[in-house]
């Protein structure tokens, strides 16, 4: 058994979670935020056999635009202070996996 955690933008998050679902998979999303950007983003959290690790990943690459690197204006103060814009990527998905010791209902 898996976890999958992944970090997506906003405008994409309903689309994943919306194609995960159609597909069987059981998926929470947590509203997060980027410690660098301090902007919004979507935490999913999605538990899966282990075999299905690629059938979700597949989901979510082609739910979400692909990863693009783009110049943002950055938050004042830390970590970066005095730093005004940075290049960043934007898009695509920042994906964990986790082994499950249980997976239980109680
Ligand atoms: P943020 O922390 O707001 O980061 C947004 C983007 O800013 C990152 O995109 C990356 O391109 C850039 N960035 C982040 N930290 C940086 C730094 N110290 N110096 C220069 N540029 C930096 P992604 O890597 O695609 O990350 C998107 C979001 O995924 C992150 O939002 C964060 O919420 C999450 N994330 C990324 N790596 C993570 C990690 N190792 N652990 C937990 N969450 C992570």
């Amino acid at each position: 058994m898996k976890l999958v955690i992944a970090v997506v933008r906003d405008e994409c998050a309903a689309g994943v979670q919306e194609n995960l679902t159609r597909a069987g998979f059981g998926v929470t999303k947590l509203a997060s935020t980027g410690g660098f950007l301090k902007a919004g983003n979507s935490t999913l959290l999605v538990g899966v056999e282990a075999e299905k690790v690629d059938q979700v990943l597949e989901i979510i690459r082609r739910s979400c635009p692909p990863p693009e690197r783009v110049q943002r204006d950055l938050p004042a103060g830390e970590p970066t202070p005095g730093r005004r814009r940075a290049e960043v990527v934007v898009g695509g998905a920042t994906v964990f996996v986790l082994g499950v010791d249980q997976w239980l209902k109680v």
